[in-house]
C-alpha cells in the first residue's frame, strides 16, 4: 500500500463483487485489492453476541458460524452466498430484515480500517456503548471504499428466533399492501422481522423462471384477473421472529383472520415448514435472479414515502409505451420505505435510459424520497447525488474525502461526482 502511496496508484477495494451500482469495479488503471483471503473470523462471544471478523468473511459464512451459538447476523440479503461482510459495510447494506435488526449503523460495533497514508486506524471495539469523541466509524459505514480499507469488523449479532413464521398474501391494489403493512406493525408488532412485496409482473417473472406461486395454479394471462388461483395484482411476504411459536402463531393467526376479514388481503397462507417458509421466499428473491434473462435492466433503488412507492412504476409504466416490449415491475422492502423499481426490456433501447432515469430520479427528488436507499451511488449514480442531497452537504462530503484521501488513491470515480 505504502509503494502505492508514493506512485500515486490508485486502487479499488473489492469484496464479493455483487454491487449493482459498479463501485467495486475499476474504471481506469485502479489496482483491485480483493480482500477474499482476509476471511478469518477472530472471536465470537456467545455471552454479548459481538462477532469480529475479517473483512474478507462471506456475510453466509458468518451467520453459520454464529448460528452454532444460536446468534444470527442482523442483515440478511439475496447475495449472502457470495457478498462480504467488509462490503456490506463499505455499501451501508440494507437488505430483507433491516425492519427489524435496524440498520449497520446501529448494528456494527467497531471497524479496523486501513487509511490512504497506509496507517491503520484501530476502532475495533466490541462495547455496545463508547462516546468517547467524534465516532469515526460511521464515515466508513456506507463510504463505498472511497475513505478507507475494510480489513475488520465487530458486529453485534442477535439471538436467533426459534419459532420463525412466514405468510403469503395476495391483495387487490397497492393501498391493500400498505394497509396490510400497518396492521403487521400493530398487531405483530415486536416479532415482524420483514414485509417484503412485489407486484403481478414482478410475479409472473419469479414464477417463469422456477418459483411457485403457492396462492395460484398456472399464472393467468393478465395481470389483474383475481379469480380463485389467478395471479393477483400484488402480493405481501411476512415474516416474524420470535421466540415462543405457540405465542408467534396466535398473534399471526388474529393478524391473518384481520386481514381476510378486512377485504385487504384476497388469499393468504401460512407456510407449514421449513421448505414452504423456503419456497415462499424464493418468490421474493428469485426477481433479481430472473430479470437478466429478460433482456436489458434498468435497476432503480429508491426510498420514498411508502404510499407513493407503486406510483412511480405506474407512472413510469405510462411512459414506456414508445418502447414496445419494454416493462416496469416493482418490489422491495416496502417496511423500510425501499422500491426496487425495475425495467425490462427483450432490446436494449439507448434512448430509454437517457429519458427515463431522468424522470425517475426528478420524480423521486419530489417526493423527498432517495435515489439510492440501499445499494450507494459507485460510478453509475455518482453524479446523480444533487438529486438527494445538497451542494452544501457534497462540499462536506468532498471536504473529508480531500482530508484523509488527499491524492484521490482509494476508489477514485465512485459515489462523489466529477468535480
Ligand atoms: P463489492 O460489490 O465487492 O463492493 C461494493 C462496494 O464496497 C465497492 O464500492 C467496493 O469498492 C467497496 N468495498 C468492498 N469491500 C470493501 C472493503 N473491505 N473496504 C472498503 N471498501 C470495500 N444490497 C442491499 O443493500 N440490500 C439487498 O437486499 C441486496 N440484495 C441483493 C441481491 C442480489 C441477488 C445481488 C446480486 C445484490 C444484492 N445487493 C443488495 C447488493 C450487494 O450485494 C450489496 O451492496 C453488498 O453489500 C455488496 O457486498 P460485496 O462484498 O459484494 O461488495
Ligand atoms: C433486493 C437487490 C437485487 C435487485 O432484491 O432486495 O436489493 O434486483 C435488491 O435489485
Ligand atoms: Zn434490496
Amino acid at each position: 500500500m505504502v509503494s502505492q502511496i508514493i506512485r500515486r496508484l490508485a486502487l479499488v477495494p473489492q469484496g464479493g463483487n455483487t454491487g449493482l451500482v459498479g463501485g467495486s469495479v475499476p474504471v481506469q488503471d485502479e489496482i483491485i485489492l480483493s480482500l477474499s483471503r482476509m476471511n478469518k473470523i477472530l472471536s465470537f462471544d456467545p455471552a454479548s453476541g459481538a462477532l469480529v471478523a475479517q473483512a474478507g468473511c462471506i456475510l453466509q459464512n458468518l451467520d453459520d458460524h454464529v448460528a452454532q451459538h444460536n446468534f444470527l447476523m442482523p442483515l440478511d440479503l439475496g447475495a449472502k452466498g457470495s457478498c462480504q461482510i467488509g462490503g456490506n459495510i463499505s455499501t451501508n447494506a440494507g437488505g430483507l430484515r433491516l425492519l427489524r435488526y435496524g440498520p449497520l449503523h446501529g448494528s456494527v460495533l467497531g471497524l479496523e480500517v486501513v487509511l490512504a497514508n497506509g496507517q491503520v486506524l484501530d476502532l475495533l471495539r466490541t462495547l455496545r456503548k463508547d462516546n468517547t469523541g467524534i465516532h469515526l466509524k460511521h464515515l466508513f459505514i456506507g463510504s463505498e471504499g472511497t475513505l478507507g480499507v475494510v480489513t475488520a469488523v465487530s458486529i453485534q449479532c442477535a439471538p436467533r428466533p426459534s419459532s420463525v413464521q412466514v405468510v403469503f398474501l395476495g391483495l387487490e391494489s397497492y393501498a391493500a399492501v400498505t394497509q396490510v403493512l400497518s396492521k403487521a406493525r400493530k398487531m405483530l408488532g415486536e416479532i415482524l422481522s420483514a414485509f417484503e412485496f412485489l407486484d403481478a409482473e414482478c410475479m409472473r417473472i419469479s414464477t417463469s423462471f422456477g418459483s411457485v406461486n403457492p396462492l395460484g395454479s398456472a399464472p393467468a394471462s393478465d395481470a389483474g384477473s383475481t379469480q380463485s388461483g389467478q395471479i393477483f395484482p400484488f402480493y405481501a411476504l411476512v415474516e416474524t421472529h420470535g421466540s415462543n411459536g405457540a405465542h408467534d402463531r396466535e398473534k399471526l393467526d388474529a393478524f391473518l383472520e384481520a386481514v381476510m376479514a378486512d377485504g385487504e388481503a384476497c388469499d393468504g397462507t401460512v407456510a407449514e415448514n421449513v421448505h414452504q417458509a423456503s419456497q415462499i421466499w424464493k418468490i421474493r428473491e428469485g426477481i433479481s435472479e430472473a430479470l437478466p434473462h429478460c433482456g436489458a435492466v434498468y435497476k432503480y433503488d429508491v426510498s420514498l414515502p411508502t404510499p407513493l412507492m407503486h406510483r412511480l412504476v405506474e407512472e413510469v409504466r405510462a411512459q414506456l409505451a414508445q418502447w414496445p416490449g419494454a416493462l416496469a415491475l416493482g418490489y422491495g422492502h416496502v417496511g423500510d420505505g425501499n422500491l426496487h423499481l425495475n425495467i425490462v426490456s427483450p432490446k436494449a433501447y439507448p434512448d430509454l435510459k437517457a429519458q427515463i432515469e431522468p424522470f425517475v430520479f426528478e420524480w423521486v427528488s419530489n417526493a423527498n424520497g432517495s435515489i439510492s436507499a440501499e445499494h450507494g451511488l459507485g460510478q453509475m449514480k455518482a453524479d446523480a447525488i444533487y438529486h438527494t442531497q445538497s451542494p452544501t452537504a457534497v462540499d462536506v462530503m468532498r471536504s473529508i474525502k480531500n482530508l484523509l484521501d488527499p491524492q484521490h488513491i482509494l476508489n477514485p470515480y465512485k459515489m462523489l461526482p466529477k468535480d
